[in-house]
């Protein structure tokens, strides 16, 4: 990698790796009190250079601009097990102070239209680098796990596609994102027996470590 590529993404890297631990850290804390956790699992990623020149292009960004406009070098994504566990996330987001919320765009109550559905929070992180502390924008994403699903599956197929998808594919992909969200409604209206089937399973665990 360029030298001026590795100093500029340093800091996002740094950033990335700390976000992991501490939101995994949220989940760990649930897990602890034995309640359900509205976090199921925590992912993170920088985004590579080539996407990165790719977006600038697509967006009109120059390249001196990146660190203003390019909200996403830095991504975490949180998944969740139901709708409502999205806000729970979101409520604790906003609570905590080692970051600041600059912007918040909610892609659930207005999908996109392709069919992406997803809150996406977007901070202003201080990074403590050797040199003094830097402030970085890191976009989190906030979903189910049947929306991350869909997102997953219709990125790939972008990929492929070059984002240009052919009319009967497009369909499909709408009518696949009507069904994850028709899934996360059904499972919603379970929750309660799921979390209960849920939290005997974890006391039968214990039982079982503990023999
Ligand atoms: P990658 O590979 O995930 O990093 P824009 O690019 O204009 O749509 P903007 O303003 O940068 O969006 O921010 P926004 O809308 O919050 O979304 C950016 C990211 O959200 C994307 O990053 C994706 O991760 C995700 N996303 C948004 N729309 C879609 C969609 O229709 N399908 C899927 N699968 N993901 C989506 P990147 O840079 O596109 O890609």
């Amino acid at each position: 990698m360029e030298r001026h590529w590795e100093f500029f993404l340093a800091p996002y890297k740094q950033a990335v790796e700390e976000l992991k631990v501490k939101l995994k850290g949220m989940r760990t804390q649930f897990e602890m009190q034995g309640i359900h956790s509205p976090i199921e699992f925590v992912t993170g990623r920088v985004k590579p250079i080539a996407s990165i020149l790719d977006k600038a292009q697509k967006k009109n960004i120059p390249l001196d601009q990146l660190e203003q406009q390019m909200q996403d070098i830095a991504g975490l994504r949180m998944m969740c097990q139901f709708v409502d566990d999205i806000q729970t996330v979101v409520e604790l987001l906003r609570k905590r102070n080692d970051f600041t919320i600059v912007e918040e765009r909610d892609y659930i109550t207005q999908k996109k239209e392709s069919g992406y559905r997803s809150y996406h929070v977007v901070i202003r992180y201080p990074v403590q680098m050797i040199y003094g502390e830097k402030n970085i924008l890191v976009e989190i994403q906030i979903r189910t796990l049947a929306m991350n699903f869909w997102a997953t599956i219709e990125h790939s197929l972008n990929y492929k596609y070059s984002g240009k998808f052919p009319e009967d594919i497009r369909q499909r992909l709408q009518r696949a994102a009507e069904a994850a969200y028709l899934l996360d409604e059904e499972m919603s209206k379970i929750r309660f027996e799921i979390q209960e089937a849920q939290a005997a399973f974890s006391r039968k665990q214990e039982v079982k470590e503990n023999e």
